[in-house]
C-alpha cells in the first residue's frame, strides 16, 4: 500500500454490522403500514440515509404521507431500532476488529470514524470502540448524505489530512461512490459494493495491516 497517513472507517457493515436491527425496525413500520419489505430490500439501504431509507421503503405509496407523518415513521423506527441497540455490549464486535485498530494507530497512522447514522455516538459507546479513533463524522454534522463525500471530508479535515492521503473502508455502493467522489483510495469490504468504483476489495480488516 501507499505511504497512507490516515484511515476513515465506515462504521456499520465495516466495524460491525447492526443491519438485522434495521431491519427489525424498519419491517415493524412496513407492516404497519402494509407495506412488503424483506432483508432482500433492507440491503438496498445499507449507508442511505434515515429519511432517504424511509422514502425507499414507501416507494410508490410515498404521496399518500405528508411530511410530518413522514418524520413521525422515521423517529418510530429510529425509537425501536434504538432500543435493539441498547443491547449492544464490546462482545458485539469480532474481536479482530480492536485489535486491528489499535495496531493501525500503533503504526502511526490517523483513524476515522466516517458513518451516516445519527447513532453513531450511542455504538461507539455501547461497543466501547470510540477510544480508537481521533475522530467522529457521522450523520449529526452533514447536510448531504452518501454518496455525497460530504461525511468523508469532514472526516478527513478533523483529523488535519487531505483527501489524498487517506484510506475510506466502505461495505456499501454509496460510502464507495462517495469516496471516489471526495479524492480518496476506496477499499470495499463484504459483498455488498457492486458498483466497481472500488480501488480494493479486502475481505477482513485485519488485510489492512
Ligand atoms: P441512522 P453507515 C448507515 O450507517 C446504515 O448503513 C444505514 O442503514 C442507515 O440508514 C444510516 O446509517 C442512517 O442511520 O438512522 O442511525 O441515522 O453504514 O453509514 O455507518
Ligand atoms: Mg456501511
Amino acid at each position: 500500500m501507499r505511504d497512507w497517513k490516515g484511515i476513515i472507517f465506515d462504521l456499520d457493515g465495516v466495524l460491525l454490522s447492526t443491519d438485522h436491527f434495521h431491519y427489525l425496525a424498519w419491517k415493524a413500520l412496513a407492516d404497519r403500514l402494509g407495506i412488503p419489505f424483506d432483508e432482500k430490500k433492507n440491503d438496498l439501504l445499507r449507508g442511505v440515509s434515515r429519511m432517504d431509507s424511509l422514502e425507499i421503503i414507501l416507494g410508490e405509496r410515498s404521496d399518500e404521507f405528508s411530511p410530518e407523518e413522514k418524520l413521525a415513521f422515521a423517529t418510530e423506527k429510529n425509537l425501536t431500532y434504538r432500543s435493539y441497540l441498547q443491547t449492544l455490549t464490546p462482545e458485539f464486535v469480532s474481536p479482530e476488529v480492536p485489535e486491528t485498530l489499535q495496531k493501525l494507530r500503533d503504526s502511526g497512522l490517523r483513524l476515522a470514524v466516517g458513518s451516516s447514522s445519527k447513532n453513531t455516538p450511542l455504538i461507539l459507546e455501547k461497543t466501547d470502540l470510540r477510544k480508537y479513533f481521533d475522530a467522529v463524522s457521522d450523520g449529526n454534522n452533514i447536510t448531504k448524505s452518501k454518496p455525497d463525500p460530504e461525511v468523508f471530508l469532514k472526516a478527513a479535515q478533523f483529523i488535519g489530512l487531505d483527501p489524498s492521503e487517506c484510506v475510506v473502508v466502505e461495505d456499501a455502493d454509496s460510502g464507495i461512490e462517495a469516496a471516489k467522489r471526495g479524492g480518496f483510495y476506496a477499499i470495499s469490504i463484504g459483498d455488498s459494493v457492486t458498483n466497481g468504483l472500488d480501488d480494493r476489495h479486502i475481505n477482513s480488516l485485519v488485510e489492512l495491516l
